[in-house]
């Protein structure tokens, strides 16, 4: 069975809000009319609290977007963003969420950075979600959101590693940086990961 997951569509991350993705607001309608496709829709909620160490504004004196070291890993310093209960966590309100079945957290322990929605990025604690795939029966795992290069990256990796069958929907992601995310789908595709086009998907279910 295929499971959709809408990775971080959060306010935040569409133009506008504090850690904008470019575009990030051109995959809501895309990943609106993909749904149905699936039996199963889930959804990752970027949920930080004020004091995360990845926030810039937490490290006095450093400025958004430099790089410092956090448990040992590189770690990108953002701008606040998605703040535990603040208007640019919430999912953005053009997203349909009625068919979203369960909601997988990340990032709320404030002394590491968790950009996959399987686990931080020290793989020290899982939020669960391989063992729901697993107990709903999911084998193929299809993945569209925020950012291409960061949370679906991370998430694909990890996918990957667990056994699942991974298939990103390109045109249903935008990244922060496009260099990145040229790295990423390179990365992905050695990994076994498959790149679809969202056209592709909806002709198939005709
Ligand atoms: C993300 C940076 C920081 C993402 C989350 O959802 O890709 N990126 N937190
Ligand atoms: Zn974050």
């Amino acid at each position: 069975m295929k499971a959709l997951l809408l990775i971080d569509i959060q306010s935040d991350f569409i133009p506008g809000g504090a850690l904008a993705v470019a575009g990030g607001d051109q995959i809501i309608a895309l990943t609106n009319q993909l749904q149905p496709l699936f039996e199963l829709v889930l959804a990752t909620q970027d949920w930080h609290p004020a004091s995360h160490k990845s926030f810039a504004s937490n490290h006095p004196g450093r400025q958004p977007f430099e790089t410092t070291q956090l448990q040992g890993l590189e770690q990108v310093l953002w701008p606040d963003h998605c703040i535990q209960g603040s208007a640019g966590a919430e999912f953005s309100p053009q997203l349909d969420m009625q068919r979203v079945e369960a909601i997988f957290r990340k990032g709320t322990d404030p002394e590491i950075d968790s950009y996959s929605g399987f686990y931080d990025n020290g793989h020290l604690k899982s939020t669960g979600l391989a063992g729901y795939l697993r107990e709903r029966g999911v084998q193929q795992l299809y993945l569209a959101g925020l950012a291409g290069d960061y949370c679906v990256y991370f998430t694909a990796k990890d996918a990957l590693e667990l056994g699942f069958e991974v298939v990103v929907i390109e045109d249903a992601t935008r990244a922060i940086d496009a260099e990145g995310f040229g790295r990423a789908k390179a990365d992905l595709l050695q990994g076994g990961a498959q790149l679809v086009l969202s056209r592709d998907l909806l002709q198939q279910a005709q």
